[in-house]
Parts: C-alpha cells; sequence; structure tokens
C-alpha cells in the first residue's frame, strides 16, 4: 500500500527523484488525484512556505520543493486532462500570474482543474504586464480572465490588470476573478473591482461556473 506521508515527505524535502515513484503508486493503489493534491501535497508546499518565513530554508530549498511538486503533478497531469477531453467546452478562460511575480505551480493547478472541467484555458504565463491580459483575452475571445497573484508586492499589479480591463472595451463582457495567496476577497472585489475571488482551484472553477451562470 503507497506511503501517502512520503509524498508530503518528499515534496517538503524537495526529494524529486522519489516523487513519480510515489505518486505513480499511490495512483495504482487507488488514491483519489485530488485528495494526493490538496491533502499532501499542497499541504507540503504550506510547510516549506512556514521554513522559509522562519529562515529554516532558503530559495533553493523552496526551489527544489517546487520542482518536487510540478514533477508529481506531471504524474497526475494526464489523469485530470482525461476527464476536461470528455466534456463539451463549457467557456474560455485566459488566465496568468500578474506582472512581477513568477509563482506558477498554483496556476498551473487551476488551468488543470478547469481544463478538466469543460473550459477551454489559455495559459499566459507568468510576470503578465497588464496590457498583455487585455490583448490575449480580447484576441481569444475570452469569457473569463483569471489573475494569480502570490506576491503582496503584486498588490498593485492585481490593481491595474483588473483596472485595465474594467477600462477597456472588455469592460462588462468579460469577468475578472483573482487568486492566490496574496489576494484576500475583500482586496480582489471590493479594492481592485474584480468580479470575484478563488480560495482555490476547486473553488475557481466553482466561482467561475457560477459568474458565467453555469451552476
Ligand atoms: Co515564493 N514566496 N518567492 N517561491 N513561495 C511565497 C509566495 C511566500 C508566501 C513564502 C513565505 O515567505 N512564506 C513569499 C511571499 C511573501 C509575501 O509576499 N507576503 C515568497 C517570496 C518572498 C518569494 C521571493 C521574493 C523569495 C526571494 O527571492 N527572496 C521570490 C519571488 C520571485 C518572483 O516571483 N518574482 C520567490 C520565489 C519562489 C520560488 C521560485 C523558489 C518558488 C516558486 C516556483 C514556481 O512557482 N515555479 C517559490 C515557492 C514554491 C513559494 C511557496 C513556498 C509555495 C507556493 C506554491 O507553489 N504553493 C510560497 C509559500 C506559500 O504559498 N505558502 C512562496 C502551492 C500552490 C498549489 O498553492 O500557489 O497558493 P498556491 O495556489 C493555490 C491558491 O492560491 C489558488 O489555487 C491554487 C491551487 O489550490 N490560486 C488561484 C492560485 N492562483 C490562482 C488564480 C486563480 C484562482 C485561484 O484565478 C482564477
Amino acid at each position: 500500500m503507497a506511503d501517502l506521508n512520503a509524498i508530503k515527505e518528499a515534496v517538503n524535502k524537495g526529494k524529486r527523484k522519489d516523487i513519480t515513484g510515489l505518486v505513480q503508486t499511490a495512483l495504482d493503489d487507488g488514491a483519489d488525484p485530488q485528495v494526493l493534491i490538496n491533502e499532501y501535497m499542497i499541504d507540503a508546499m504550506k510547510e516549506v512556505g512556514a521554513r522559509f518565513e522562519a529562515k529554516k530554508i532558503f530559495v533553493p530549498e523552496m526551489m527544489m520543493a517546487a520542482r518536487t511538486m510540478q514533477t508529481g503533478l506531471d504524474v497526475i497531469k494526464p489523469l485530470l486532462e482525461a476527464q476536461g477531453s470528455q466534456k463539451e467546452v463549457v467557456g474560455t478562460v485566459v488566465i496568468g500570474t500578474v506582472f512581477g511575480d513568477l509563482h506558477d505551480i498554483g496556476k498551473n493547478l487551476v488551468v488543470l482543474m478547469l481544463e478538466s472541467s469543460g473550459f477551454a484555458v489559455h495559459n499566459i504565463g507568468e510576470n503578465v504586464p497588464p496590457e498583455t491580459f487585455v490583448e490575449k483575452a480580447r484576441e481569444l475571445g475570452a469569457d473569463v480572465v483569471g489573475l494569480s497573484s502570490l506576491l503582496t508586492t503584486g498588490d498593485p499589479h492585481v490593481k491595474a490588470t483588473v483596472a485595465a480591463i474594467k477600462e477597456s472595451d472588455l469592460a462588462g463582457k468579460v469577468k475578472v476573478v483573482c487568486g492566490g495567496a496574496a489576494v484576500t476577497p475583500k482586496f480582489a472585489v471590493e479594492t481592485c473591482g474584480a468580479d470575484g475571488h478563488a480560495t482555490d482551484a476547486v473553488d475557481a472553477v466553482k466561482t467561475i461556473q457560477k459568474l458565467m451562470g453555469l451552476n
């Protein structure tokens, strides 16, 4: 039987070589991919963040943990993608991490969950300036734009991006949803004027479905 705590430990300690086998064994033993992600891998990243904050580890260790998580997610990804390929496209989402921010793991998870729920998702990457969000949303005919922000120094960029969309020809046509550890619902909706906020990848799907009148 797979040792799920070993998955958490591997992410926590950045043991990238071990993660593929551990995740594959867990999946072969019938573990739920969502449980692996939400209850083990994300939990490990929270612990990594806490140890970084406490100066017990530094950027290289944080990077190794991130790479290990990404490698583990690569094993799970085909399972989630297969769920999405069986569904009709229900909407188009353009999503990126705001200017100045290179964090991508959470955003990529949101992409996976949206795709597995039938959305066509265009991931426009990290460190994305406000005008690129607007251009891509227009070009790709987005119903929703998703902003990810992990750094509190990104707050002005979240605000500027929401404003750029709301002041463009897309106003009233495209909904804006913000997420990521640095963004609170109050900041996203009341301060920036976004249409919604999502706490995690599952909530992102629910929030976007609700804004589009799909549930
Ligand atoms: Co960074 N980092 N980091 N980091 N890093 C944080 C965010 C930090 C909180 C750590 C800490 O101090 N506790 C801190 C920010 C503090 C602050 O601003 N208040 C921090 C810092 C300071 C930094 C640097 C400045 C460090 C330095 O260089 N001195 C630097 C900045 C670089 C930059 O971006 N310009 C930096 C660098 C890095 C690494 C490169 C080493 C690496 C990122 C690798 C990568 O992404 N490829 C890294 C990591 C791994 C982290 C932590 C440990 C983990 C982030 C993560 O991947 N979590 C993080 C600590 C933490 O968050 N607790 C930290 C797992 C992921 C699944 O969760 O991203 O929250 P999360 O996504 C969730 C939800 O937030 C939500 O759904 C996701 C899935 O459930 N969500 C959305 C996210 N985006 C959404 C978009 C939506 C909806 C929901 O749109 C619709």
